[in-house]
Formats: C-alpha cells, sequence, structure tokens
C-alpha cells in the first residue's frame, strides 16, 4: 500500500524506484534460509539427541547425544537394563521406532555404501560405532569423538534412529556385526539449548 501510493505520489523519481527494490530484498528469504539444492540443510543444530526406548520384552532404555566438537561429534550414551557384557551401537538409517522388534529403523546408516566395519576402520558406515560395555548391574557409559558422523549434510544422522543391540558387533561380519535382536531404539532429534 506504501509503496504504491509513494509511486503514485511521485511517478518519476528513480530514487523511490530503487528504494522500493532494495525494500524488497530485504524483506525476502535470506540466503541461509534457503534450503540447499539436495534438500538438505546447510544449518548445523548446536547439538542432537536420542531417547531410547527397550523393543519388545526388552527393558534397555537410556539417551544419547551428539555434541559437535574439534575433530568431529562428540557421542555420549547412558543406558540401563542391559545385560552385562558388550552391545552393538548403531545409527541405523530410518529414524523409525515403531515396529516391536526395532526392524523399521532399517540398516545401519550407509550413505557411502561401503562394507560394515568397527568405528576406527577407514571404511565403514556412517553408523558403526562399535560396542558399548554393560557392567554387572545392566548400565553402560560410553563415549566417542567420531570423525564420520555429522548433524548437517550428507552424514548427517539427524531424524535417523540410535539401535542398540543384545549382543557384541564383532565389527567384521556382514551387513551388520551380527550384535543379534534390537534390545532398544530411538530417534534422533535437534536437542534443546
Ligand atoms: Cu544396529
Ligand atoms: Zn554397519
Amino acid at each position: 500500500m506504501m509503496n504504491q501510493r509513494l509511486r503514485r505520489a511521485i511517478p518519476a523519481s528513480p530514487i523511490v524506484g530503487s528504494i522500493v527494490a532494495l525494500t524488497a530484498l530485504a524483506c525476502g528469504p535470506r540466503m541461509d534460509d534457503r534450503a540447499v539444492p539436495d534438500g538438505g540443510d546447510s544449518r548445523s543444530p548446536a547439538r542432537a539427541v536420542a531417547v531410547l526406548h527397550p523393543t519388545e520384552d526388552q527393558a534397555a532404555s537410556g539417551r544419547v547425544t551428539f555434541t559437535p566438537v574439534d575433530g568431529g561429534i562428540r557421542v555420549e550414551a547412558d543406558l540401563e537394563g542391559l545385560s552385562p557384557g558388550p552391545h552393538g551401537i548403531h545409527v541405523h538409517e530410518y529414524g523409525d521406532c515403531s515396529a516391536p522388534d526395532g526392524a523399521a529403523a532399517g540398516g545401519h546408516f550407509n550413505p557411502e555404501g561401503v562394507p560394515h566395519a568397527g568405528p576406527d576402520s577407514p571404511v565403514r558406515h556412517v553408523g558403526d560405532l562399535g560396542n558399548l560395555a554393560a557392567d554387572s548391574a545392566g548400565a553402560a557409559h560410553f563415549e566417542r569423538v567420531d570423525s564420520e558422523i555429522a548433524l548437517a549434510g550428507p552424514h548427517s544422522i539427524v531424524g535417523r534412529a540410535v539401535i542398540i543391540h543384545a549382543g557384541a558387533d564383532d565389527l567384521t561380519s556382514q551387513p551388520s556385526g551380527a550384535a543379534g535382536p534390537r534390545v532398544a531404539c530411538g530417534v534422533i532429534g535437534v536437542a534443546g539449548p
């Protein structure tokens, strides 16, 4: 309205025309608000979190956080309700924990299409985080700085799922380390401050 009135009042002024054009630019979408061409999001959240719930007939639950640090993403997991010993921990492809056995989360997150391996192997699934160790009470704390996973771009784990397995990941068997059934599942989302 205001712009139209200005144009009518001073129809020949190039200065007003420039101001109108600049105002339109300033009010339009900013570059960093636009989605990147691959449909992802160029902005990295400050932190991501997954709250893990037990699959059917299981008791494992906990929380995993993902925080950007020098050298990668710090992964910190705290679980309880596990059987004592090692348990495979992976990021799986889909953020879907709806199936009773956790199967809807799909296979390991593997955007590069490479074989399964251990977390320190130079070639591995992005989702291959190895094993965490539960104590005699069934509690586990896991911590690792990982250089493959990311919170933005093609290796982004946001919107996917963390799965904990009944057994150990042997870090070699294909396609998923023979870690056994899925005992806990949690969707990875953007964490609050
Ligand atoms: Cu897994
Ligand atoms: Zn894998």
